[in-house]
């Protein structure tokens, strides 16, 4: 990850209820995040924040059973079209969120330069809901399964024809809030998961080899999709779902790590920081602290 690094701040909100998430760029870039990539001697290029639809009706469309599915998937080939971008001058994409429908965007705009691309996941969700077994309508709930191909075909094929994803190339970190029409889709595709509970039993270290060592084999590019409520809310209290029992800040932060000694990483994105939430903004900077350990910053 020696490269050039494009950021990109992709405010979407409006796939979940709570106001703030389109704060969540500007939050984690106020933590420090370009200064402290910069003292790691990387080259960075700030494309400020992609223009997106802020508001819509919020109600659930009795056709689609999704809130908001015009002005989410507007916003989302925005971005697509911006991660794209970037990705053909040969800068490393950043994508600072948001909700984590941008997810959909992201691994739409990076889906045209890999055959094969792999995805890791890490989140107390695993957001593979679709309208139908969706229990809330909110499309931040569904871009994992839409970028594997499954859902409302506007998702599925936003920013080019999909699926995106093959399932067997996704790895899934820190899931302990799963539905139930989740649990069915997670058999049915063969995703690989390694719930809390596994993560209690195998430890951190084994984990993340195992899903280096899987995803190295098969992919010829990975994502990493950090939602920062995948990582325990006593050290990130200011998101909108957030699920206790995590990975603490230090197992997250070896998790980094290992990603960053791993060099396996093709791009990377946070999501789901809502400084509203938390007005000290220490979730923001707990997702900086991740991000520079993700590309190189180490204690000593
Ligand atoms: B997040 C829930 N499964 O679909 C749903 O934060 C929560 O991007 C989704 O992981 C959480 O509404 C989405 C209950
Ligand atoms: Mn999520
Ligand atoms: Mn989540
Ligand atoms: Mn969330």
């Amino acid at each position: 990850m020696n490269q050039k690094l494009g950021i990109i701040g992709a405010p979407i909100t409006i796939a979940q209820p709570n106001m703030g998430v389109d704060l969540g760029p500007d939050a984690i870039r106020h933590a420090d995040l370009v200064e402290r990539l910069k003292n790691l001697k990387i080259t960075i290029n700030d494309y400020g924040n992609v223009s997106v639809p802020m508001t819509g009706t919020n109600q659930i469309d009795p056709e689609t059973s999704l809130k908001n599915l015009n002005e989410v998937s507007q916003g989302n080939e925005n971005i697509a079209e911006k991660v794209k971008e970037i990705k053909s001058k040969g800068d490393f994409p950043l994508i600072l969120g948001g909700d984590h429908s941008i997810a959909i965007g992201t691994i739409a705009g990076l889906h045209h330069h890999y055959q094969n691309m792999g995805v890791i996941w890490y989140d107390a969700h695993p957001d593979l809901n679709t309208g139908q077994i969706s229990p809330s309508g909110n499309i931040h709930g569904m871009s994992l399964a839409a970028s594997i191909g499954i859902g409302h075909d506007r998702l599925i094929n936003l920013g080019g024809k999909g699926p995106k994803v093959d399932p067997k190339n996704v790895v899934i970190i820190g899931a302990r809030s799963i539905d139930e029409g989740e649990k069915e889709i997670i058999r049915e595709n063969g995703i690989k998961v390694f719930t809390m509970h596994d993560i209690d039993r195998l430890g951190m270290d084994y984990v993340m080899k195992n899903s280096i060592e899987y995803l190295e084999e098969q992919t010829d590019g990975v994502h990493l999709s950090l939602d920062v409520d995948g990582i325990d809310p006593a050290h990130t209290p200011g998101t909108g779902t957030p699920v206790e029992g995590g990975p603490s800040y230090r197992e997250t932060r070896y998790a980094m790590q290992l990603l960053h000694e791993s060099d396996l990483l093709t791009s990377v994105e946070v999501v789901e920081v809502n400084p509203l939430l938390d007005n000290q903004n220490k979730t923001a900077e707990v997702a900086v602290d991740m991000l520079t350990t993700l590309f190189g910053e180490k204690y000593l």
